[in-house]
């Protein structure tokens, strides 16, 4: 009888792991980071920045830990990107604040995200309000993820994909492939960020097999 209540409370504590550990491996929940690239074209200290986005900023330098986001500096020392345009108020477009301005440049340049591990939901968005543009391509962490062939003076070009980054920093490479117009531009990146769930998963399957291990040596004990 006293084993009995032993292996009983072994059972208990066997559930309450199981618990803990499918509680822990639950979905995370998606984080979303909007980020509007602002310009200080004019050096009035100005920026535009639209409602619910963080404004990122030529100097906007990624390094993590501490600043999870912005432009890498690569190579070192290099100024990321060099170009910033402000071409005033898209009068009608409810999305003012985050189309009017955009960085660019002619040489590549890459915005880092380091949110960890998991799934990236992107979307960015293109436009310039008094030039045209075209051949911009975007590359996800080496892999061509997005391009806008033809960028029609004062048109919206939006394109989304969804990148698995393992290694804990998703890189957006932009890159100008020849066209007309030397430069790439960038107004906006949305990103909608999901965590992998497996440092909860592996606890659950510790926890499980650790269980199992006190109710086989119980058992070998009663008998
Ligand atoms: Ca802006
Ligand atoms: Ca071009
Ligand atoms: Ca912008």
């Amino acid at each position: 009888m006293r084993t009995w209540v032993k292996l009983s409370k072994v059972g208990w504590l066997v559930v309450l792991g199981l618990i803990v550990g499918g509680l822990l491996a639950a979905p995370a929940g998606a984080t979303l980071y909007q980020f509007d690239m602002d310009s200080d074209q004019d050096h009035t200290g100005v920026y535009y920045t639209e409602a619910g986005y963080t404004s990122v900023k030529v100097t906007t330098l990624v390094n993590p830990p501490t600043q999870l986001y912005g432009w890498v500096t690569s190579p070192a020392g290099t100024p990321a990107p060099t170009g910033q345009r402000d071409r005033g108020v898209i009068t009608g477009n409810p999305q003012s604040d985050l189309l009017r301005d955009f960085h660019f440049d002619s040489a590549d340049r890459t915005f880092e995200m380091a949110f960890g591990a998991g799934t990236y939901d992107v979307t960015l968005y293109f436009r310039d309000k008094t030039s045209s543009h075209d051949t911009i391509q975007v590359f996800a962490d080496g892999s061509l993820a997005a391009s806008v062939d033809s960028l029609p003076i004062n048109t919206t070009a939006i394109r989304s994909f969804s990148v698995s980054n393992t290694d804990g920093a998703l890189d957006l490479r932009f890159h100008n492939n020849a066209g007309t117009d030397p430069n790439w531009i960038i107004n906006g990146i949305v990103v909608d960020f999901t965590p992998v769930p497996l440092p909860s998963t592996m606890l659950l399957l510790g926890s499980g097999l650790v269980g199992l291990g006190l109710l086989r040596r119980k058992w070998s004990l009663k008998r």
